[in-house]
């Protein structure tokens, strides 16, 4: 399995989270793709590419030219504004304010288009999320194709929180929504994107949620006591044409791979109903015990055995790259997961 990879990642490289009512240095950060890279030399799966450039077309079409063009200037009309810090949202429209307007001053834009307040965008970071799509692009262009059966894109920033409108849980485009986009337009009929990270992929349920050529299924720690909070609960099933493509598991605290993998075996069953012509794998390894901040209580053994049922669909897959914190073993658990998707 070949790897798309490209260093322009670093380009992102905030200085501030707010987490825990403090400003800390982002979980979010270059050295997680440091880890992967050097468990990718020691174990190798295959080569590392750089990627092809796809211009901006299909990501025009997973998300809204407003937005876009927000994340474009964010950086620099916050300095403009003679702001200090990396640009935090400090207010949202609210339940009381339903119809918000877009103001014009950027503390305001922040709000409307941010989902969360821990995501703090930088100098580089729209340099590095366009290069983290192409990174995502080029995953489904090899898979598009029919050039490879397995496809690892290395994305950073990641992108399963990203909504056609709204940035946080530090993603800003859909990596894996534009790449299943992208599979659409080239060949596929049908595609299932399989979200396995801890965090449930609001932003890739709210863009296919009305639709039935994309099948979204999440398996991810139970909104009610995890972020996102507000989606990923298991009664959103679609709307309209896309009613039953949309599949939550949510899980309790401390869930064991024991029955985790329940879930995911009834996740394979669904998708292999569907009958997709590709999958895209949404791949966390926040999922680990070890985890600094999610819940479930994987262990590193148990990726062989994720990738390996995976793979028993004999689709062809992308994987995509998604969250994951703990850094020391991200490159161990990432490995195992690609090795086992392989076996
Ligand atoms: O998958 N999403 C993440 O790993 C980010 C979660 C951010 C929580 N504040
Ligand atoms: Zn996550």
């Amino acid at each position: 399995m070949d790897i798309i990879y490209t260093d322009d990642h670093r380009l992102r490289a905030a200085k501030t989270e707010l987490y825990g009512g403090e400003l800390v240095p982002p979980f979010e950060c270059p050295e997680r793709m440091d880890f992967i890279l050097e468990a990718l030399k020691e174990r190798p799966i295959g080569s590392i590419i750089a990627p092809n450039h796809y211009g901006t077309d299909i990501i025009n079409q997973v998300h809204d030219a407003d937005y876009l063009s927000f994340l474009d200037t964010a950086w620099d009309e916050w300095q403009a504004a003679g702001m200090k810090g990396e640009p935090i949202p400090t207010v949202w429209p609210s339940r009381s304010m339903p119809a918000p307007h877009i103001p014009a001053f950027i503390d305001g834009k922040i709000g409307y288009y941010a989902l969360s307040s821990e995501t703090s965008i930088a100098k580089g970071t729209i340099e590095a999320v366009h290069a983290s799509a192409q990174v995502a692009l080029t995953g489904a262009d090899h898979i598009a194709s029919g050039k490879a059966h397995h496809m690892f894109s290395l994305c950073r920033p990641p992108g399963h929180h990203a909504s056609r409108d709204q940035y946080g849980g530090y993603c800003f485009i859909n990596n894996a929504a534009i790449a299943a986009q992208y599979m659409r337009q080239n060949g596929a009929q049908k595609v299932a994107i399989l979200d396995v990270d801890f965090h449930h992929g609001n932003g890739t349920q709210a863009i296919f949620y009305d639709r039935d050529d994309v099948m979204f299924l999440s398996l991810h720690g139970d909104p009610s006591d995890a972020f996102p909070h507000f989606l990923g609960y298991a009664d959103e099933t679609g709307y309209g044409q896309g009613e039953g493509y949309n599949i939550n598991y949510p899980m309790p605290p401390n869930t064991p791979y024991a029955a985790w993998v329940e879930a995911l075996d009834q996740a394979i069953a669904s998708i292999r109903a569907y009958a997709p012509d590709s999958l895209i794998v949404s791949f966390g390894a926040d999922t680990y015990e070890n985890d600094p901040i999610s819940f479930f209580k994987l262990k590193s053994d148990d990726y062989f055995d994720m990738g390996a049922r995976i793979n028993a669909l004999g689709l062809p897959t992308l994987t995509v790259m998604e969250g994951g914190y703990a850094v020391k073993d991200i490159g161990i658990n990432t490995v195992n997961f690609l090795i086992g998707l392989e076996r």
